[in-house]
């Protein structure tokens, strides 16, 4: 696999704008008539990991098949977008393992628990708190920072714009695009 392959792996916590960040990049890649595909809660937690839940365990294999999919998206030639919580750091070194040296760039898309929680777009933070959801990332589950990304994006003090641009042109200059 050369040029025009590759894991966008997303990662961070719950309402840090993984979903969107990752969503705004596939777009500008399809502008660029570049294959993409992009996987999500929507897609893989709704069908094929429709079985699992946020037990460590069940983070744990929800993570593993979305890089064995993953591997054979790029396989096959594209540009694979994940926006994932993926919060160990053992977990992401495994989906790194699955392609290529250089193929696979993971993005922590930072934003402090404050702020994710102060969105709180969809009032799970409220409920986690209330003891409404057990195991809620960043409340009463881990989440593990990437210790070596290829690329960190904040996602507070920036346009989603220029969050996008920061993407591109990353993979401009590392010669994915
Ligand atoms: C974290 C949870 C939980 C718990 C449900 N902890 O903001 P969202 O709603 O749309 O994104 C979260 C999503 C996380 O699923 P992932 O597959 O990305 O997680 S992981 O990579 O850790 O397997 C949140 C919702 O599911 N959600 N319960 N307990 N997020």
């Amino acid at each position: 696999n050369g040029h025009g392959s590759a894991v966008l792996w997303f990662t961070g916590l719950s309402g840090a704008g993984k979903s969107t960040l990752a969503n705004a990049v596939e777009q500008r890649l399809y502008e660029r008539n570049l294959r993409t595909y992009l996987l999500d809660g929507d897609n893989i937690r709704h069908g094929i990991n429709r079985d699992l839940g946020f037990s460590p365990e069940d983070r744990t294999e929800n993570i593993r098949r979305i890089g064995e999919v993953a591997k054979l998206f790029v396989d096959a030639g594209a540009i694979v977008l994940t926006a994932f919580i993926s919060p160990y750091l053992a977990d992401r070194a495994l989906a790194r393992q699955l392609v290529e040296e250089g193929e696979f760039i993971e993005i922590y898309v930072r934003c402090a628990l404050e702020e994710c929680e102060a969105r709180d777009p969809k009032g799970l933070y409220k409920k986690a708190r209330a003891g409404e959801i057990p195991e809620f990332t960043g409340i009463s589950s881990p989440y593990e920072e990437p210790d070596q990304p290829e690329l960190i994006v904040e996602t507070t003090g920036q346009t989603l714009e220029q969050s996008v641009d920061q993407v591109i042109a990353y993979l401009e200059r590392s010669g994915v695009i």
